[in-house]
């Protein structure tokens, strides 16, 4: 299921059924519908004819950390400060780590859609997730891409700078499907690579959430507990990709993430 616009025709966002290069589009704009099965086909069309945007305008993004050994390790190294316990007590916890990223999707952008870094960071990282998307009752109904674009400086100097190691303006981008697993318990295998202006691999790397710590349904459940999060937000499941130490996010590098069934999703890192 993708979202987009023709700017060519209305330029009003829609919805379609997406399978390999052709679209089935449909007669509304609401996500969660179609993935209910409702909404009737206009028209079929090539991919290509179709400006994508975010799968779906999500109320809230909430993020899981420290769900990968991957994670786990890279927070320890980076943590200055003696508070670098919480890490790896978290990762061996009953209860996750959970934080809100985003709101109205004020901070996120779509596929093709550019990220930023910090200004006041000298070390950032693209963080590829496979996200969760819940619909009513908080019942996960679809899967998508995020990135959790985040500074480790400003986390490793101090657990208490969470929020704004990971919550600024171009800190998140998902899509660009949504996906309805046949089998919520099969891994996803996930992708990552960087490229730089001219196109040169900076960074490539892959991953599955196989080795995530977590099932996707106990972060679900975590995240709703005693919590109203609104049908139709996503929620990012942690990452398990994580570049070298001396790799930094700079403007005009391109972050793709390759989830299998769902697609790729590419962003440019803005000046
Ligand atoms: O504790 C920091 C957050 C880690 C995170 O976002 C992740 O593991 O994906
Ligand atoms: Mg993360």
């Amino acid at each position: 299921m993708i979202r987009f616009v023709r700017a060519e025709l209305d330029g009003v966002p829609r919805v379609g059924r997406w399978e390999g290069e052709r679209v089935e589009l449909l007669d509304h704009d609401d996500p969660l519908a179609a993935i209910r099965g409702e909404g009737t086909v206009t028209s079929t069309v090539p991919l290509h004819w179709l400006e994508l945007l975010a799968p779906i305008e999500a109320p809230e993004i909430w993020c899981a950390g420290v769900t990968y050994e991957r994670s786990r390790d890279a927070r320890l190294e980076e943590a200055q400060t003696e508070a670098r316990d919480v890490y790896a007590l978290v990762y061996d916890a009953d209860r996750p780590e959970l934080f809100m990223k985003d709101a109205r999707m004020r901070r996120t952008v779509g596929p093709g859609g550019s990220i930023r870094v910090r200004s006041d960071s000298s070390w950032m990282v693209p963080e590829p997730e496979v996200g969760i998307v819940f619909g009513e009752g908080g019942k996960p109904v679809a899967v998508t891409i995020g990135n959790d674009v985040s500074s480790r400086d400003i986390e490793g100097a101090n657990p208490l700078y969470i929020p704004q190691a990971k919550i600024f303006a171009g800190a998140c981008a998902i899509g660009p499907a949504l996906a309805v697993p046949e089998d919520w318990d099969a891994p996803f295998p996930i992708r990552l690579r960087i490229t730089d202006a001219s196109g040169a691999e900076l960074f490539a790397g892959e991953t599955s959430t196989g080795r995530m710590k977590r099932s996707l349904g106990e972060l679900a459940d975590w995240a709703m507990r005693d919590n109203p999060i609104p049908p139709g937000s996503v929620l990012l499941t942690g990452t398990g990709l994580v570049p070298p130490d001396e790799y930094t996010l700079l403007p005009g590098h391109v972050v793709e993430i390759a989830v299998e069934g769902i697609g790729v999703l590419t962003n440019l890192v803005a000046a």
